[in-house]
């Protein structure tokens, strides 16, 4: 035994009592140098075996050690003991509980669960892709002329010369084909971006999901049945419907699909415009100047495609009138759904 040995313990002690917290790591501390087996009683034994001229040195030490030890001991475990007793009576065990407010998903979050949901059921899967696009993905491969009007600055972000925020989730399809051959059934849900003013109609982000068939010998009436099928479960049966030609520079030929109104059933009302019909999405064939570019042969693959804004189709279903309340983080609107 030596010194060293004696303030090893003791620092190791000083050390430890620093991190106590409660009455289990006090009776750790206990453990570890009060007891019959702690390193104070090995410090003991291990007397014996030194010299009689260093003994009475040590031995006195010694006790003085066991007497700190044990006096810091006692005052810190009763410090704890009357903290933890003060914070008990503190405690009123009888008091009901705090509730927690529960959070709920975004209506745009619950709107593509469902769409996504239902065209899984129908075959497709779901892919994604960035919001940081390349001119060529989002317009080239599109087949956009490259003297379209979204091309401006004034409609489209550009980030600089060749790359942009995409404004439309269409270049996820140039993705998808150029990494997979046909057949291809795929949705794409994602936010896009277009240099608008702010109104109530339209907003400088949305979200879009579109959808993309291509294989051997598809048809447009397989597009209207698909679509029809979406629309019947999405909307209820309660519905006429209409494909009304259109345009688009990657579809061809392209059309927009309507359905009865379902707040006047096609008499006219403020939310149709006295149409008596409402448009739920745009759709059409792939052009085939498309399939070119990600290397689909057209003479032997053909493709349907669809798309609509999931803003938009949330609002026709639940009646909102304006855009931006989904971006406003207002808890009077979120709360209703
Ligand atoms: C490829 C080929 C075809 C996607 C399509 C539409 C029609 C459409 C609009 C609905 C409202 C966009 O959110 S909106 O403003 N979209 O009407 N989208 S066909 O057609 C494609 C896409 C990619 C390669």
């Amino acid at each position: 035994m030596s010194e060293v040995n004696i303030d090893n313990v003791k620092a190791g002690f000083e050390k430890d009592i620093l991190t106590v917290k409660d009455l289990r790591q006090i009776e750790d501390i206990r453990i570890k140098y009060l007891s019959r087996n702690g390193l104070l009683a090995k410090l003991f034994d291990e007397l014996k075996n030194a010299s009689p001229d260093e003994k009475p040195m040590l031995g006195k030490s010694l006790n003085s050690l066991r007497n700190e030890i044990t006096e810091k001991f006692v005052s810190l475990k009763s410090g704890i003991e009357s903290a933890s007793q003060k914070l008990a009576s503190k405690i009123d065990l009888s008091l009901p509980g705090v509730e927690r407010t529960i959070g709920s998903k975004h209506l745009l979050t619950q709107t593509l669960d469902e769409i996504k949901t239902i065209f899984k059921g129908l075959g497709f899967s779901v892919f994604e892709g960035p919001e940081l696009e390349s001119d060529y993905n989002n317009f080239e491969a599109l087949n956009f002329p490259f003297d379209h009007p979204a091309r401006d600055m004034q409609d489209t972000y550009f980030i600089n010369k060749d790359f942009l925020l995409r404004t439309h989730t269409s270049p996820v399809q140039i993705r998808v084909m150029t990494e997979q051959k046909p057949p291809v059934r795929v949705i794409m849900p994602g936010r896009v971006y277009r240099n608008e003013a702010v109104s109530s109609r339209s907003y400088c982000m949305f979200h879009q999901v579109e959808g993309l068939y291509v294989d051997t010998d598809v048809t447009f009436a397989e597009l209207k049945g698909t679509l029809v099928s979406f629309a019947r479960l999405f909307y209820g049966d309660d519905f006429k419907y209409r494909f009304r030609p259109s345009f688009f520079p990657f579809t061809e030929p392209s059309a927009e699909m309507d359905i009865t109104c379902f707040l006047c059933h096609g008499e006219g009302c403020k939310v149709c415009k006295q149409t008596g019909w409402l448009e739920i999405l745009g759709c059409g064939m792939v052009d085939p100047n498309v399939f070119k570019y990600v290397n689909y042969d057209p003479e032997k693959y053909t493709g349907y495609a669809f798309g609509m804004g999931i803003e938009r189709t949330a609002m026709l279903k639940y009646g909102i009138d304006d855009i931006r309340v989904f971006f406003d983080n207002d808890l009077r609107f979120l709360k209703q759904f």
